[in-house]
């Protein structure tokens, strides 16, 4: 896959955050874009079609992927919640992602990972992809699965994908934490066209994350992808430093996964 535009590209979740900024940035790279999401998505726009579907009825995915040359996979649940709300929009979410392109020939798919697939290390740690993951909850622990289902489909299939562990993809970086973990829009947009159209990705593990000042996270093992983030946390250090630094022990200060690492537990004790 190295030409420069796609027939059809499948958009997940384009009804959240990322989803509608991308539902406008992915449009170049395909001669229609699909988009999906369990929300509402408003009417077609130009070279759209719009396709209501739950990520958890797998005949309903089968149909959705039917058709598309590729899917850029952003459903799901994207916070630490209860199990079983992650296992039917995440687990078995992207397993059947994965049955649709294996049945319809879709042959790249871009998976939304996270930072929570590493989030229990030390925000001293230096990690790249070869690093073991150390999810930080059960939302982090789907997005592992996620990356192994992606594996396994290539080695299997064929299937190649571009896992994309986000670090915090957010109009601005608004704590000292995302002065790491920031990634912009335009950078994810760029990051995804590299995922898209680079040859022979195999798969690929990349973290998502722009050009900032200080990263915990080393990209070498995903070179190939040739990404040179165009923008950084940098410009808004000075009104991030002037917000009230949290305490030692916070484990925003301590782990990577911030604040996932302390979500839970879930049941009724
Ligand atoms: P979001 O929560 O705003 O969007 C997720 C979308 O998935 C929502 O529109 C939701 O309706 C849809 N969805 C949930 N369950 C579904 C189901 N069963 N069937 C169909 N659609 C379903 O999240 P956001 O921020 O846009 O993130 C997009 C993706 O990127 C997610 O997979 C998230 O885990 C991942 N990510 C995002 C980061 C960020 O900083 N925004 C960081 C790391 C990962
Ligand atoms: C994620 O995985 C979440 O989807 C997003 O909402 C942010 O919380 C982000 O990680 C983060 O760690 O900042």
């Amino acid at each position: 896959m190295n030409e420069n535009r796609l027939g059809r590209l499948l958009l997940t979740g384009a009804a959240g955050g990322l989803g509608r900024v991308l539902r406008d940035t992915l449009k170049p790279m395909a001669r229609i874009l699909r988009v999906s999401d369990v929300q509402a998505l408003g009417d077609a726009q130009a070279d759209e079609e719009v396709r209501p579907c739950d990520l958890s009825d797998k005949q309903a995915v089968d149909a959705l992927v039917q058709g598309c040359d590729a899917i850029v996979h952003l459903g799901g649940v994207s916070v630490e919640r209860p199990f079983e709300e992650i296992l039917e929009a995440n687990i078995k979410g992207v397993f059947h992602i994965y049955e649709g392109a294996r049945r319809h020939g879709a042959r790249r798919v871009i998976f939304a990972s996270s930072n929570h697939t590493v989030g229990f290390y030390r925000q001293t740690d230096r990690l790249d992809a070869r690093s073991p993951t150390r999810p930080d909850g059960y939302y982090g622990l789907s997005k592992v699965y996620g990356e192994q289902m992606a594996s396994f489909y290539h080695d299997r299939y064929g299937i190649e994908t571009v896992s994309i562990r986000i670090g915090t993809s957010v109009a601005e970086p608004t704590d000292r934490r995302m002065m790491h973990t920031w990634l912009s829009f335009r950078d994810l947009t760029e990051l995804i066209r590299r995922g898209l159209f680079t040859p022979n990705v195999g798969h690929t593990v990349v973290f998502g994350m722009s050009a900032n000042r200080e990263v915990w996270w080393d990209n070498s093992q995903a070179a190939h992808l040739g990404y040179a983030p165009a923008d950084s946390s940098e410009p808004f250090r000075q009104r991030v430093e002037a917000t009230p630094e949290p305490a030692a022990d916070d484990p925003v200060r301590i782990y990577q996964g911030g604040v996932f690492t302390a979500r839970g537990p879930f049941g009724d004790d």
